[in-house]
């Protein structure tokens, strides 16, 4: 990569963009941050471009591409909504992306799929080295299906044009984890900055999938893919076990909510809004 490096992070209001924004800063990088509702104007010395745009404008998205040399793509809704809702930020607004960083040269995207790609799955026929990244998918929403179309979408623009693309199929990525479930499928937001760094530096990744969660004991998704690029996460979920479950019996995934990979995303009335 060269010296002066600009990095654009579409989302980046969203609860993870805001968790990436000083994880993210390196010398010689410029983030780029671009999200409906306008990110935070730069601190003192702070290397950071901010613009309010959506990223189902064209236009704005081709400006905002221009002389970048990676896009991480967090931008759109982030749970269940309604599927005209979906179609538009999360499925159209992913077209608008790849064919903006396609025009503009841009060489690498880093797309935030989702586990929910991979929701109907059940823990209890998972193998035991951990569910691929690359499992066929199995959507538990239509926010799920746009996962999905976002990772076609990705393989799509690599085929064609060439462009490195990894997809990531983030577990839950908060501060801290809040439940059971999340204990399985949690990603520290520094693993998530190392996962985005390895997905920026790794070379020629080609088109790939890649589970964005931590190195949690509880884990039940593979980490050999993310090692394969230079992933090695740190943090593990077994810190807030005890705190989370106190003295209760853990025997494992409790009934149809805990044993899908989804969780209550596998419930969810189809297009509902989802809090
Ligand atoms: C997601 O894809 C959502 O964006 C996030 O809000 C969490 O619900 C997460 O999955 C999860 O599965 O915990």
């Amino acid at each position: 990569m060269s010296e002066r490096q600009t990095v654009l992070v579409t989302g980046a209001s969203g609860g993870i963009g805001r968790m990436m924004r000083t994880r993210l800063a390196r010398e010689g990088r410029v983030l780029r941050l671009l999200d409906v509702v306008r990110p935070e104007d730069p601190a003192e010395g702070e290397a950071v471009e901010v613009i309010e745009a959506s990223v189902t404008d064209e236009a704005a998205m081709r400006a905002a591409c221009e002389g970048v040399e990676a896009v991480i793509h967090l931008g759109g809704i982030s749970v269940e909504a309604p599927w005209e809702d979906i179609l538009s930020a999360n499925i159209d607004g992913t077209r608008v992306v790849m064919e903006a960083a396609r025009d503009a040269g841009v060489r690498r995207v880093v797309l935030a799929s989702s586990n929910h790609a991979t929701g109907f799955y059940d823990l209890e026929n998972v193998p035991a080295e951990g569910l691929p990244a690359d499992a066929f998918p199995r959507p538990d929403t239509y926010y799920g299906v746009s996962k999905v179309a976002m990772e076609a979408l990705g393989s799509l623009f690599y085929d064609r044009y060439g462009i490195d693309v990894t997809a990531l199929r983030i577990g839950s990525c908060f501060e801290k984890p809040w439940d059971r479930r999340s204990l399985w499928t949690w990603m520290s937001p520094d693993d998530g900055a190392r996962l985005l760094e390895a997905c920026l530096a790794t070379p020629e990744p080609g088109f790939r999938v890649v589970w964005g969660i931590s190195r949690n004991t509880r884990r039940w998704r593979s980490l050999a893919e993310g090692e394969a690029i230079g992933y090695h996460p740190r943090d593990d979920s077994e810190v807030y076990a005890a705190e989370l479950l106190g003295d209760a019996v853990d025997d494992g995934p409790q009934g149809p909510e805990e044993r899908l990979a989804g969780g209550k995303f596998c419930f969810t009335p189809l297009g509902e809004h989802m809090k």
